[in-house]
């Protein structure tokens, strides 16, 4: 079987470098983007010191017309089969009341139009492929909210709302739309972008929890979920830790 191609946004850290790992180790060409390049070209030596087929893109899944740039470009690789749109973030926890608009737009940009510029631009080479598969990275707040979550709850339910809208308008394509929702997730950059680089803040959201899913247990459920035979479809799959019950009920050691 020939080698098939993944492209995962977001690659530069967290559940993005962590799912370009897994979908590396698993044998395809993966097609690491995100904005910052150093940290691609060191994953990527990595992996490619491993064994791995990898190759590193620079791009900001807000800007258009990049993407657009990076689609042609894509050309020249095998036919594509899989994009995982995980580019995606918080900024802020103020309230509704007085939330910065600036942060609201931001959020926006990158967690639904990011989604929405890098599918567009992709669908038709994952269409052409004949087994196409796009995974939306959501997030348990994208199907609920909680105080202070106002703006990225806003953006994720739009990105929940791309993948399920998406599922009904390929219908009878060879494209399925799989999303993956997680919870609590402890990644080096979520909670310290969310906070604006305050530690202390970022910490307190994880303590006492005696384990928070990793980037590496959200990997291996998307690399599970892209490696079904075509025909299944994994349309949504919500991932907490054992200890999050709900996105308010979190059990933690004093
Ligand atoms: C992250 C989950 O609970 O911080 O996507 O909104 S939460």
């Amino acid at each position: 079987m020939s080698t098939r191609t993944a492209v995962v946004t977001g690659a530069s850290s967290g559940i993005g470098a962590a799912t370009a790992r897994k979908l590396a180790e698993a044998g395809f060409h993966v097609v690491l983007t995100a904005r910052r390049t150093d940290r691609l070209d060191a994953l990527a030596a990595e992996l490619t010191q491993a064994g791995r087929s990898v190759s590193v893109h620079a791009l900001d899944v807000t800007d258009r017309a990049a993407v657009d740039a990076f689609a042609t470009d894509l050309g020249e690789f095998p036919p594509l089969h899989v994009l995982v749109n995980n580019a995606g973030g918080a900024v802020g926890t103020d309230p509704v009341a007085t939330a910065d608009p600036a942060d609201w737009r931001a959020m926006y940009e990158v967690n639904v139009l990011g989604v929405l510029n890098v599918t567009q631009a992709l669908l038709p080479a994952l269409s052409a492929s004949g087994d196409g598969t796009i995974v939306v990275l959501s997030s348990t707040a994208g199907l609920a909210t909680y105080e202070g979550g106002g703006g990225y709850v806003a953006a994720k339910h739009g990105a929940h709302v791309i993948a399920e809208t998406l599922r009904l308008e390929l219908n009878g394509h060879p494209v399925r739309i799989i999303e993956i929702a997680p919870g609590m997730v402890k990644t080096e950059e979520f909670a310290l972008t969310r906070f604006r680089g305050d530690a202390e803040r970022a910490n307190a959201v994880y303590a006492g929890v005696a384990e928070p899913l990793t980037a590496d247990d959200v990997a291996d459920t998307v690399c599970w979920a892209v490696t079904r035979p075509s025909h299944v479809n994994v349309d949504l799959l919500v991932l907490r830790p054992r200890a999050q019950a709900s996105n308010y009920k979190v059990h933690r050691v004093q």
